[in-house]
């Protein structure tokens, strides 16, 4: 994945609105219902300690203020510490935080100190954008496309293969087609097989990796791709429902992935 910039987390909370919106609607569930069936728990009243992180192209200016506000409206308590890095995660544990969410370049993660449950961003991002896919009350048959087998792609259709859908995968590296055909039984999307999905879960980091040839009308696409793997014009044609949104909907992943 690409990193966020400051713009992507502009007007984060109309963001994800829509985003919410389009997944009730398309799913008759919202999301923290979709992630409680999931993980099979609810929120408690866990103290989120928030670490800003120096390492590599440093800090995002309002990627800890985000995380807060993601914190505070699912309605857990949370904290920014005032240090940052090693100093951060001593103020985090000395300070009460149950759960730790930092970031460096490389890795998104939370860790339950708790419970010592643990998760990156990648593989929580993974499951909620290709269940919420899933989730689709209007698809036409189990089948379902997973485009990019990265770490949040091959999180995804490990995630789908598991829950019995009919996946299908693109990505342009051979040996990622391979590994997900050997060790999840996926299948390879040949475009001249002219399969259409209603449903369809993105994770590139890419713009224009879904084409007229792979969606039916009226599909869902599930994306957490910055940018946008659907071409506007193409979403409009086939009047494709999207869920699309830079942070929230993984964050709450996250979240409820290590209570
Ligand atoms: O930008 C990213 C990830 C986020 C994935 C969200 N789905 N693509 N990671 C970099 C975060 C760096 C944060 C920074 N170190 C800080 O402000 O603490």
């Amino acid at each position: 994945m690409a990193l966020l910039t400051p713009e992507d987390l502009d007007n984060l909370s109309a963001q994800f609105e829509e985003s919410e919106s389009t997944i009730e609607r398309v799913t008759g569930s919202k999301l923290t219902d979709i992630c409680k069936e999931l993980y099979g728990k609810d929120l408690g009243s866990e103290k989120v300690g928030i670490i800003p992180i120096t390492a590599g192209n440093g800090i995002i200016s309002n990627f800890t203020s985000s995380l807060l506000f993601i914190a505070q409206r699912l309605g857990l308590e949370g904290f920014i510490t005032q240090h940052t890095d090693v100093a951060g995660y001593y103020e985090a544990i000395r300070d009460g935080a149950d759960i730790l969410l930092m970031a460096d370049d490389h890795l998104f993660i939370a860790h339950n100190l708790r419970n010592g449950k643990l998760v990156t961003n990648h593989e929580a991002t993974g499951i909620i954008y290709s269940e919420i896919a899933s989730r689709f009350k209007d698809a036409a048959s189990s089948e379902i496309l997973v485009i990019g087998l990265g770490r949040v792609g091959y999180a995804g259709a490990k995630h789908l293969a598991e829950k019995g859908f009919d996946v299908y995968a693109c990505d342009p590296n051979r040996d990622f087609l391979d590994k997900a055909a050997d060790e999840l039984g996926i299948k390879e999307y040949c475009k001249e097989d002219r399969k259409k999905f209603s449903m369809v879960f993105e994770a590139t980091p890419n713009a224009n990796t879904i084409t007229e040839g792979m969606i039916a009308e009226r599909c869902l696409v599930s994306t957490p791709g910055i940018p946008c793997g659907l071409p506007q014009e193409v979403g409009r044609k086939y009047r494709v429902d999207l869920v699309m949104e830079p942070l929230f909907i993984g964050v709450t992943s996250m979240l409820y992935s290590v209570i």
